[in-house]
């Protein structure tokens, strides 16, 4: 094959992945609707990152940066399109942020020309990950994302010890990134930090996940709520923890929030997600809550289990049997688009609405934290069928 025609085979792939049409489940669970292909892989990116296209710098036009995923990403509508605002990773395992817009939220998603340059701080960011977007009430549009560094601690041949921190920036175009400080606060390193969409009480309101170390969360754990008057030098300096892990639950081991909570006139939405331990390593699902219409530090409904569970090819990737969502829209007519990451690996689609969300968080049973609870719950629903 001549340089051309290679070429002109890999545009031609490219392009039909990109206009592939995606379908819908034949028959969901009434809950939300999964969606057959994933909205973004590694081989959507724009060939323009990936290849050198002269000829005589790349003569067997070999890749020249590979990309190896394309997974957690905040999502928004912004002047009538889909963007999500993807984590990729490339072959050298560093993530970074990139827009990528849809007309329809489902398929065609297509990355900007340039990944997102985020400006560095005095210290740099050795890696970045999970951008949670929120159009605040102030006008501006956040993105709150985990910073890891080195551990300045690690003793000497310990190459693995890193600090987990929320790295702030905002935008108005999605093109240029103000970067603010990194966030204060008084409970250990972060991750999952999500900033709430209105001022509670005339402050920031910032849902956090305290943890003592990079991955355990030791002590810590669980969904934190802290509020700061300026959100360009953000400190926090009480959390306290408004969703808790729990022993024997799909949040066993941590948890962490989803997107930002989406509005709705019984409450707000969250989509948050859980860790277990099981002896083929962590299982993360995502489960749902709703909060308190005027105070968002106040769980008011609470269904028990998971409500997306890794499912067939989903349950396989790089960190297998992972889902996790940091991003979600609601668009005008009340649907709401759920995406979430497979494995660390590829980002799906799921569709619902706020109506069947809010039915879900109110009528599907509470966790009762033991065995013959649930069989109580399974017993009452089919008494309840039998007299229809
Ligand atoms: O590998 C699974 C996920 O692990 C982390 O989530 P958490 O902080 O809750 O453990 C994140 O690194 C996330 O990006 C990743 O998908």
């Amino acid at each position: 094959m001549t340089f051309k025609e290679r070429l002109s085979q890999l545009r031609q792939n490219h392009d039909a992945l990109l206009s592939r049409k995606n379908e819908p489940e034949e028959l969901s669970n009434g809950i939300y609707t999964r969606y057959k292909f994933p909205v973004l892989t590694a081989a959507h990116t724009p060939l323009e990152w990936r290849y050198d296209f002269n000829e005589q710098t790349n003569p067997f036009l070999m890749e020249r940066i590979m990309m190896n995923a394309v997974f957690n990403a905040g999502a928004i509508k912004w002047q009538g399109k889909y963007l999500v605002v993807a984590r990729v990773e490339g072959a050298d395992r560093k993530s970074f942020f990139a827009v990528a817009e849809s007309p329809n939220g489902i398929d065609n998603f297509r990355f900007w020309e340039k990944p997102i340059v985020i400006p560095q701080l005095a210290a740099p960011d050795t890696n970045v990950y999970d951008m949670r977007l929120t159009a605040h009430e102030d006008g501006w549009i956040y993105g709150i994302f985990c910073t890891e560094r080195k551990d300045p601690a690690a003793e000497p041949g310990d190459t693995m010890s890193a600090v987990a921190n929320a790295g702030i920036v905002r935008t108005k175009d999605f093109v240029n990134w103000e970067r603010l400080d990194d966030l204060v606060s008084h409970s250990g390193q972060q991750r999952n930090v999500v900033l709430h969409p209105k001022f509670i009480n005339g402050k920031y309101a910032l849902y956090t996940r305290p943890q003592d170390g990079f991955i355990s969360v030791g002590s810590g754990g669980g969904i934190g709520f802290g509020l700061c008057d300026d959100i360009t030098h953000a400190e926090v300096f009480d959390e306290p923890i408004i969703d808790n892990k729990i022993y024997h639950t799909i949040k066993e081991v941590k948890n962490g929030m989803g997107p930002a909570p989406i509005e709705t006139p019984e409450g707000w939405l969250c989509l948050a997600h859980g860790v277990r331990n099981t002896a083929a390593g962590l299982r993360y699902v995502l489960y749902m809550f709703m909060t308190d219409k005027d105070d968002p530090s106040k769980v008011i409904y609470a269904p028990g289990g998971y409500f997306i569970a890794p499912k067939m090819s989903e349950r396989v990737g790089d960190v297998s049997n992972v889902v996790f969502s940091n991003g979600w829209i609601k668009d005008d007519d009340g649907t709401i688009y759920i995406y979430y990451a497979a494995s660390d690996t590829r980002l799906h689609v799921a569709t619902t609405t706020v109506a069947q969300l809010i039915d879900y968080c109110k009528n599907t049973p509470a966790d009762g934290f033991r065995s013959d609870l649930s069989v109580k719950a399974i017993c009452d629903l089919v008494d309840r069928n039998k007299s229809l």
